[in-house]
């Protein structure tokens, strides 16, 4: 299936694809970076990955489904990485992609307000690093789980997932949901959720609904979450 002609624009060295893209959208464009050196997680927090390790791209899109299902763009592009990385490869709500229960890729979505209005899609994942060159013990890299993998073939790979899922749900938006669960490896667990000022919630995780917001099951009544960083807290079964 002949897909977009893709407008690559490939960096040695850059600070943030993310804000590389967002300072020039255009449909189809892909931004990516050999080495970024200030990559940005959600809430100002890093992105740290050595040069020539990881992949890290950000790709412009301008989705054509109504503002209301914006929200549930994050979790298309975490769905979107984890079939390509493999049946084991799951979802931590709203998008981390975890292999073995530590996280292989992150993802940060942004919205820019041109005419149209697109989404840069950002995403890192974890390549070749050891374990040395990861920053944080809850991290791990694609060849640290025994698969190694061409960076160039992953790149085409997860570009065009990307855009075969973004398809998907444009035309069904109301049902990626059925989709996302099969990954989730948050439905069903106990979880602790770390809400946006310093607000902590605990809680049994006992559905997403088609927002891909997070239904949590508490001793207060069921809460609806749209934001937040949740922790696991047993392993799963
Ligand atoms: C994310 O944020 O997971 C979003 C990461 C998005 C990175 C991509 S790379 C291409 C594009 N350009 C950018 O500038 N960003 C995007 P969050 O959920 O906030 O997680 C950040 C936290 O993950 C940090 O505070 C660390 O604890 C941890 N972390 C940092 N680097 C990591 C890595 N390489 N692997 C796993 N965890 C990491």
């Amino acid at each position: 299936m002949a897909g977009p002609q893709w407008d690559v624009r490939l960096y040695a060295e850059a600070g943030s694809t993310n804000e590389l893209a967002a300072a020039d959208p255009a449909r189809h464009r892909v931004v990516v970076a050999d080495h970024q050196q200030a990559g940005r997680g959600r809430l100002d927090r890093a992105w740290v990955t050595p040069p020539g390790a990881a992949l890290t791209l950000s790709a412009v899109f301008d989705p054509v489904v109504d503002t209301a299902w914006w929200p549930v763009i994050p979790l298309v592009a975490g769905y979107a990485v984890a079939r390509v990385l493999g049946a084991d490869a799951t979802l931590k709500w709203p998008n981390d992609v975890l292999i073995a229960e530590r996280k292989v890729c992150g993802i940060l979505v942004e919205r820019v307000n041109s005419r149209p209005p697109m989404v840069v899609i950002g995403i890192g994942i974890n390549v070749d690093q050891t374990e040395d060159e990861l920053p944080v013990p809850s991290a791990t890299s694609l060849v640290l789980e025994g698969r190694g993998v061409d960076r160039t073939e992953l790149f085409g790979q997860v570009v065009s997932s990307l855009r075969i899922c973004l398809g998907r749900f444009a035309a069904h938006p109301g049902t990626f949901l059925n989709q996302y669960r099969g990954r989730s490896s948050t439905l069903d667990r106990d979880v602790r959720v770390e809400l946006p000022g310093d607000v902590t919630v605990e809680g049994r995780v006992s559905d997403f609904d088609a927002y891909g917001r997070l239904l949590l099951e508490t001793a207060d009544g069921l809460l609806t979450l749209s934001a937040g960083d949740v922790v696991h807290l047993r392993p799963a079964r």
